[in-house]
């Protein structure tokens, strides 16, 4: 799919502002991009330190949490910690279990079963806790909402804190304390802690905020782990929180995410924002989505290395299970769509699918994974005992949340944000959801990515990482850094085994950097080796091989101007010439194929085609490998016409659609080409 390339305004005073103020050469275009112009404003944005946490007890029900706390420490009462299954509310239970039995309290956790039970808290596990003896519960990560529940365990004698980072609506539930730095009423400034930072202040109040600094080397790395996953903004506390935590994830103190470490990236890779983000916290929600949050719990609580390791293998072993899910399930509903909707479905509106067999704990990334391919808004749904599960994601420009909104009678609950949400809905009302979303159409907007700036091969040095680090932590607000390098040169494409990626060689400025391209479609590339393109792209550095190298990250990469020109005049000429549109004597002379390019065309086909005989490519890069191939002069339009006149004398099948070309070979008899319609009327044309 084309994106738009939309490059922020650059500004080069603020450049050198910056960088007479000491802030590293690419750091300064970024931050100068990013609207900072002075050196003041730029280190406040890059203050890591945690002076700049905010304190804990401006927030609010703050001290009647710790003294119920207190209380039930002091006469031992067992207490429960309730979190959901994402990392951020693991990462929160975990932290405040911990705590807690440092303090020798009798204490136990609960995380409601993602598959059985759904999100939040609920009156059944209560009533579990409660006849387990439990006369204080403790909410991290959820509760703001769960109005109904708060008032069952008031009834029934069962206390509740209730800490939490989400929306509040205008009624809170009635507990001993609802700590959440969003409430209207909060004098915390900072509205941005994940549900483990929330934790984090809670028990960093009752240990008083004078022991900021033990506490954080004990904890700020669940922090930094439950606030990555949560896409929390990167700025001021989290920062600050985050940056510390991830200090304290490299020095490996905590057993068993030590281990999982290990197990999810390189031997040597020293933990970012990027790491947490892409290997550490799928690996961590994948038990959760399963519906075995425990053992995750268990692993980022154990202290024994040996139950760490066999817990690792565990977690990363339900991870493989869920993406064969994810990925099983993905084809099936791209099948079951293609067969059975597409055709009757309006272009345009928000896709709806729905199933009683698909595992609802993939259902989210699979929606999101519709939503890119078919570019529009998808909803899906996955039925159980009359109700349905359902998962919404966005495309570009599209807010759901004004979609559901209009269907909201419909479901029994909803929420999210608006470009990912969640609901439920009763069996028999999904036809009529099915209805009203016929008469929805979305505006949508041309898919984009932004750059920050431009970037020559000669500011890429070995201080390039370091100099990009210095931005880090890297989240919501503060996003790793997207450049546009010009000229870069494809040397070499591998795809790898999996998923729809591939692993290249460019050069940039004559000198070779390993590249990757996720995303990058394995099997049709839109670039071939040799071309030169415009990139757009992420840079990291890679430890794994004992050194440290830079790699390019490719984001989305574009013909070099002037090639693309070029093969867009050519279709736009073989497209005129086929409709048979007005062609002038000069272009027929031109669009008269050679022999030899006939015979590069077929020899091409013939090498690289399947056991149907069939080859898939983008139109451009399949072209341009022929000529390099042959060694022959390239032009899109002959070849194309070479394509025609195959078809006609039923060579070969072929159609091309969005610059994609999918050729079949048929067998027959060669066949004298010369009395195809389409030479017979260049010849007619150029003889004019
Ligand atoms: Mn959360």
């Amino acid at each position: 799919m084309n994106k738009t390339w939309i490059l922020s305004d650059q500004n080069p005073e603020a450049e050198s502002v910056l960088l007479s103020g000491g802030i590293p050469p690419i750091a300064a275009k970024v931050l100068a991009a990013r609207g900072i112009d002075s050196i003041s404003e730029a280190k406040d944005f890059l203050n890591t330190d945690i002076s700049i946490i905010e304190d804990p007890n401006r927030l609010p029900d703050i001290d009647a949490a710790c003294s119920r706390i207190r209380k039930a420490l002091d006469n031992g009462e067992r207490i429960a910690v309730f979190g959901d299954y994402d990392v951020d509310g693991l990462t929160a239970v975990c932290l405040v279990v911990k705590w807690l039995r440092k303090k020798e309290a009798d204490c136990i956790y609960y995380i409601p079963n993602r598959v059985e039970e759904g999100y939040g808290l609920n009156v059944d596990a209560l009533e579990q806790l409660a006849q387990k003896g439990v006369s204080l519960v403790i909410t991290v990560d959820l509760g703001i909402t769960a109005i109904e529940e708060a008032l069952w365990a008031k009834q029934n004698g069962l206390d509740l804190i209730i800490t939490d980072h989400h929306k509040c609506r205008d009624d809170l539930p009635e507990a001993c304390a609802v700590v959440n730095p969003r409430r209207a009423d909060s004098e915390y400034s900072f509205k941005y802690l994940s549900g483990v930072g929330v934790a984090f202040m809670l028990v960093l109040a009752y240990e008083g905020f004078e022991n900021i600094e033990p506490m954080m080397t004990e904890y700020s790395d669940l922090v930094a782990l439950g606030t990555v996953s949560d896409m929390m903004p990167m700025i001021k506390t989290n920062r600050a929180l985050v940056h510390r935590g991830i200090q304290e994830i490299n020095r490996g103190n905590r057993v068993g995410l030590k281990a999982l470490v290990r197990e999810s990236a390189s031997e040597n890779a020293e933990v970012n924002t990027g790491i947490i983000g892409f290997s550490i916290a799928p690996r961590l929600n994948a038990a959760g989505r399963m519906g075995y949050a425990n053992d995750e719990l268990e692993l980022l609580l154990t202290d024994d290395p040996q139950a760490a390791q066999r817990l690792t293998e565990k977690v990363c072993e339900l991870n493989r299970e869920r993406q064969k899910t994810e990925n099983d399930t993905y084809h099936e509903v791209v099948e079951y769509y293609e067969e059975n909707i597409r055709n009757t479905d309006k272009d345009e509106g928000p896709i709806l699918i729905c199933n009683d067999t698909w595992h609802p704990g993939v259902i989210g990334i699979i929606a999101s994974r519709l939503s890119e391919r078919y570019a529009r808004p998808a909803f899906l749904i996955s039925l159980k005992d009359g109700v349905g599960r359902g998962s919404v994601r966005s495309f570009y420009g599209v807010n759901i949340l004004t979609i559901m909104q209009k269907v909201s009678h419909l479901f029994e609950t909803w929420g999210g944000h608006e470009y990912a949400a969640g609901f439920t809905i009763p069996e028999e009302n999904i036809p009529a959801l099915s209805e009203l979303l016929k008469n929805v159409s979305c505006e949508l907007e041309t898919p984009h990515i932004n750059i920050d700036t431009v970037l020559d091969g000669d500011m890429l040095t070995e201080n390039t990482i370091s100099d990009i680090n210095t931005l880090e932590p890297f989240g919501p607000h503060n996003a790793m850094p997207a450049f546009l390098i010009r000229n870069m040169e494809i040397k070499d494409i591998i795809p790898l085994g999996w998923g729809n990626s591939l692993r290249l060689k460019v050069a940039i400025e004559g000198k070779d950097y390993p590249a990757f391209y996720f995303g990058g479609h394995r099997d049709r590339p839109d670039m071939c080796c040799g071309d030169i393109v415009d990139a757009v792209c992420k840079l990291e550095g890679d430890r794994s091989r004992g050194e440290s190298f830079l790699r390019i990250v490719l984001l989305d990469i574009r013909l070099e101007k002037e090639a693309n020109k070029k093969l867009r005049i050519e279709l736009e000429l073989f497209n005129r010439l086929k409709t048979g549109k007005d062609i002038t004597r000069k272009e027929a002379v031109s669009l008269m194929p050679k022999k030899s390019e006939f015979v590069a065309l077929l020899r091409h086909i013939h090498r690289n085609s399947d056991s149907s005989g069939s080859v898939r490519a983008m139109i451009g890069s399949m072209l341009r490998t022929v000529s390099r191939e042959e060694n022959i002069e390239l032009s899109y339009a002959r070849f194309l016409v070479c394509f025609e006149a195959l078809a006609e004398k039923n060579r070969l099948t072929y159609s091309l659609e969005n610059d994609q070309i999918e050729v079949k070979l048929l067998e027959g008899c060669p066949t004298n080409l010369n009395t195809s319609k389409i030479l017979m009327r260049l010849r007619e044309l150029s003889e004019n």
